[in-house]
C-alpha cells in the first residue's frame, strides 16, 4: 500500500483564504441588506462603479422608481459620508424623507455617489479637495469627477436627460464644485446650507477664531478611517473641562491624531486667511461663471455649523442673473439640515407650522418640477424667507431685500438708542480670563458627536438657547433698549461696529444682538427670554488684515467691523433690543490668549493672560450696530 503523503499546508495561504472568504461575506451581506432596505418600496437598485477620467471608479447607488409613466430625470448627491448609509441601514429608506412621496412623487431617478477614497469607492481621500490648480496638481478635483460622473449617469441610466445635483454641507459644497463647470445635463442645483468659506464663518473659523473642538472631532471621526465614522473616544464627557485641560488647541488636540489626519496640518499651516482658503471658498468660484444652472440656494437662519456660505454663493451668482430668473434663494428657521427633519420648532422656540415641510412643498418640489421635468409650473419666488418673531413666510425678488440702514448705538447708561451718544469719555470695562472663559451653551457642554443623541440636540439648539445662562457673569456685558412701542423688523446683513481697547496684544470680541421678550409674554416658559437673532466672534489680530495677524496696540481705541449672520427678524411690541459682548465662546471657540504670538494653535500656556477690556460708547468712540430696516413692515 502506498503511503500517503502530507504536504505540510502553508499557514499564510490559509489565512489568505479564510480572509477571502469573509470578505466576499461580508460584501455579498452588505449588498443583500442594501437590497432588502428597499424592496419594499417602488424603487429599483443598481449599484455601478463609475469610471473617473483617471480611472478611478467611483461606487455609485442608482435607485429608479419601477414603471415609470414617463422618462424621469436624475437627483445626484456626491458625498463623503457614505452612500449606502442613504438607502441602507434603517428600516425604512430615507428616500421616503428625502424625496418624500408627500411632495413629490416618485418622479425622479435618485443617485448618490461616494466620493474618491471614501467607503466603496477608489483612490484617496482628500477632505475639501481644492480645485486643480497651485495646490492641486493632478487632472482631477470634485468638479471634474461631478461631471465625468454626470456624463456616465445620462448615457448609461435611462432618464429624461436632465440632471440636478443636491446635497447639504459638505454635499453642498459638492453640488457647488458640479455647478462651477456645469456637464451640459446639469438642469438644476440645490445647495443646501453649503460649506463655503471655511474661514470667514462655515465650519473650521469664524472670522479667524478657531472651531477647534469642532474641527478635531469631525477630522477624527472622518480620517481615522476611510471605510467608517470613528468617534473619538472622549477621556471626560464635559468637553469644557477637557478643553480648558488642554492649553492651545492646535498643540493639546493634535497631539491626539497622527498623520492619516491630513485635514488636520492644513488647518495648523494655515490659521490665517490667504490663498489656500481663497481657492476652497466656494463664493470666489463664481465670479465669471460659463454658465448659470438654475439653483435654489437653502439656507438655515439659525445653522449652528454654516450660516455663511450660502448667502455668499447665493450674491456671488446673483450678480450674473440679469434676469433674475435662475437664481433663488430660500431661508427657514432652521439648524443645520433641518429642511428635511421636523422644522415646527428649535429649542423653545415654536414656529406654528412645519416649516421645513412648507418649504419642500411649496418651494423645493415646484423648483424640481420646473426645473427638470419642465412643467409649467411657476417658479418660486426669487427669495423666500421665513420672518422670525412672527412666524411668517415672505417673498422678495432679491436679497437683501432693503438697503436702508439703521443704527442702534451702545448708550453710557447700559441702553440703546437709535441715536448717537453724547458723552466725552465712556466706556464699559470687564476683565477677560482665558482661565475662566464664557461658555457657549449651558453646561456641562457634550461637544458635536452626530452619533451621540443628547450632544447633537444640544449642538443644534445652541444658537437660539435662552442667553439668561450667562445673565451676572462679570466678563459678558450688556445694553438693552426700553420695550418698543411698535415693532422693528430687520432684514439682512448685520454689522457690528465696536470701538473697543484692551490691556493686552491679542482679543477676541464676540457680539450678540438680542430679542428680549417681554416678563409677561403670552408664553410663559417664553417670559423674559433672551434670543440671539445674529451673534458672531472676531478675532483681533485680523482688524486690518484677515491674511496677515498683526498685534493689538494695547490701551488704544481702535475699531473692530465685525460682520454678524444674516437675520429677518420682527422685534414685537414690548420687546427689547439687547446687544451683549464678551471675548470668548468657550470650548466651541479655542481661546485666545490675549498676548500676541505668531499662531494660537501653539501658544505656550504662558502666554494665556488675563486682560481689561473696554468697550467705548462715546461721541468720539461710538459703537454700534448696523441693520437694515423694513419700515414697510412697522404697522402697529
Ligand atoms: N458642516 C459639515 C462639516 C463639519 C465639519 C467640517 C466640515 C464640514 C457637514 O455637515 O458636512
Amino acid at each position: 500500500m502506498k503511503a500517503i503523503k502530507f504536504r505540510p499546508i502553508n499557514a499564510n495561504l490559509i489565512a489568505c483564504i479564510l480572509a477571502l472568504i469573509f470578505i466576499l461575506h461580508t460584501q455579498m451581506m452588505a449588498q443583500t441588506s442594501l437590497r432588502e432596505a428597499v424592496q419594499h418600496d417602488d424603487f429599483e437598485i443598481r449599484e455601478e462603479m463609475v469610471p473617473m477620467r483617471d480611472g478611478v471608479r467611483l461606487y455609485t447607488i442608482i435607485l429608479t422608481p419601477k414603471n415609470p409613466a414617463k422618462p424621469l430625470p436624475i437627483i445626484f448627491e456626491r458625498t463623503p459620508y457614505d452612500a449606502s448609509r442613504i438607502v441602507g441601514d434603517r428600516p425604512t429608506s430615507r428616500l421616503e424623507v428625502t424625496l418624500g412621496n408627500q411632495f413629490m412623487g416618485n418622479d425622479y431617478v435618485y443617485v448618490v455617489q461616494d466620493i474618491r477614497g471614501r467607503f466603496k469607492s477608489e483612490g484617496d481621500f482628500d477632505m475639501f479637495r481644492v480645485p486643480r490648480g497651485t495646490f492641486n496638481k493632478t487632472e482631477t478635483d470634485e468638479t471634474t469627477d461631478a461631471w465625468d460622473a454626470i456624463d456616465w449617469l445620462v448615457k448609461n441610466v435611462p432618464s429624461n436627460g436632465r440632471v440636478c445635483v443636491w446635497g447639504t454641507s459638505y454635499p453642498g459644497w459638492l453640488t457647488l464644485a458640479a455647478m462651477r463647470n456645469p456637464h451640459p445635463a446639469l438642469a438644476a442645483a440645490v445647495p443646501f446650507n453649503p460649506v463655503v468659506d471655511v474661514w470667514k464663518a462655515d465650519d473650521w473659523f469664524h472670522w479667524g477664531a478657531f472651531r477647534g473642538s469642532f474641527a478635531f472631532s469631525f477630522i477624527y471621526e472622518m480620517e481615522t478611517r476611510t471605510d467608517s465614522f470613528t468617534p473619538y473616544p472622549y477621556e471626560i464627557q464635559d468637553i469644557y473641562t477637557w478643553m480648558l485641560g488642554l492649553g492651545a488647541a492646535g498643540t493639546g488636540l493634535g497631539a491626539r491624531l497622527d498623520d492619516r489626519h491630513e485635514m488636520w496640518y492644513r488647518l495648523m499651516e494655515s490659521p490665517s486667511y490667504g490663498p489656500y482658503w481663497r481657492e476652497v471658498a466656494a463664493d470666489r468660484w463664481f465670479d465669471s461663471p460659463p454658465r448659470l444652472v438654475p439653483a435654489l440656494h437653502v439656507h438655515g437662519l439659525w445653522d449652528q455649523e454654516d450660516i455663511y456660505g450660502s448667502l455668499a454663493v447665493y450674491a456671488a451668482l446673483e450678480r450674473h442673473d440679469t434676469a433674475n430668473d435662475l437664481n433663488f434663494f430660500v431661508a427657514g428657521p432652521w439648524y443645520h439640515g433641518q429642511h428635511f427633519a421636523d422644522g415646527s420648532s428649535l429649542g423653545a422656540l415654536n414656529f406654528d407650522e412645519n416649516t421645513s415641510k412648507r418649504f419642500r412643498q411649496d418651494v423645493l418640489a415646484r423648483f424640481l418640477r420646473r426645473y427638470l421635468h419642465g412643467d409649467a409650473v411657476e417658479p418660486p419666488a426669487p427669495v423666500t424667507v421665513f420672518e422670525t418673531g412672527t412666524n411668517s413666510w415672505h417673498s422678495f425678488d432679491r436679497w437683501p431685500p432693503i438697503d436702508e440702514q439703521i443704527r442702534v448705538y451702545l448708550q453710557p447708561d447700559g441702553g440703546l438708542s437709535f441715536t448717537p451718544p453724547t458723552s466725552d469719555v465712556s466706556f464699559t470695562e470687564f476683565v477677560s480670563d482665558p482661565a475662566k472663559p464664557v461658555p457657549y451653551e449651558p453646561r456641562p457642554n457634550w461637544g458635536i458627536e452626530y452619533s451621540n443623541p443628547p450632544s447633537i440636540a444640544a449642538w443644534r439648539r445652541w444658537l437660539v438657547e435662552d442667553q439668561r445662562f450667562v445673565d451676572g457673569r462679570p466678563d459678558v456685558v450688556t445694553w438693552v433698549s426700553e420695550p418698543l412701542s411698535e415693532r422693528l423688523t430687520v432684514r439682512g446683513p448685520v454689522t457690528a461696529q465696536l470701538l473697543a481697547e484692551t490691556t493686552g496684544t491679542d482679543a477676541d470680541w464676540v457680539v450678540k444682538l438680542i430679542d428680549v421678550y417681554p416678563d409677561d409674554d403670552p408664553a410663559f416658559e417664553m417670559s423674559g427670554y433672551q434670543l440671539m437673532v445674529s451673534a458672531d466672534i472676531f478675532r483681533g489680530r485680523y482688524r486690518e488684515d484677515y491674511d496677515v495677524p498683526k498685534p493689538i496696540t494695547p490701551d488704544r481705541v481702535l475699531d473692530y467691523m465685525i460682520p454678524l449672520p444674516h437675520v429677518n427678524h420682527t422685534f414685537q411690541p414690548g420687546h427689547r433690543l439687547m446687544v451683549q459682548v464678551q471675548s470668548s465662546w468657550f470650548p466651541l471657540y479655542d481661546r485666545n490668549p490675549q498676548t500676541f504670538v505668531p499662531s494660537i494653535m501653539s501658544a505656550p500656556g504662558d502666554a494665556y493672560k488675563a486682560q481689561r477690556h473696554r468697550v467705548h460708547h462715546s461721541l468720539k468712540y461710538p459703537s454700534y450696530l448696523k441693520l437694515n430696516m423694513d419700515n414697510t413692515n412697522n404697522l402697529p
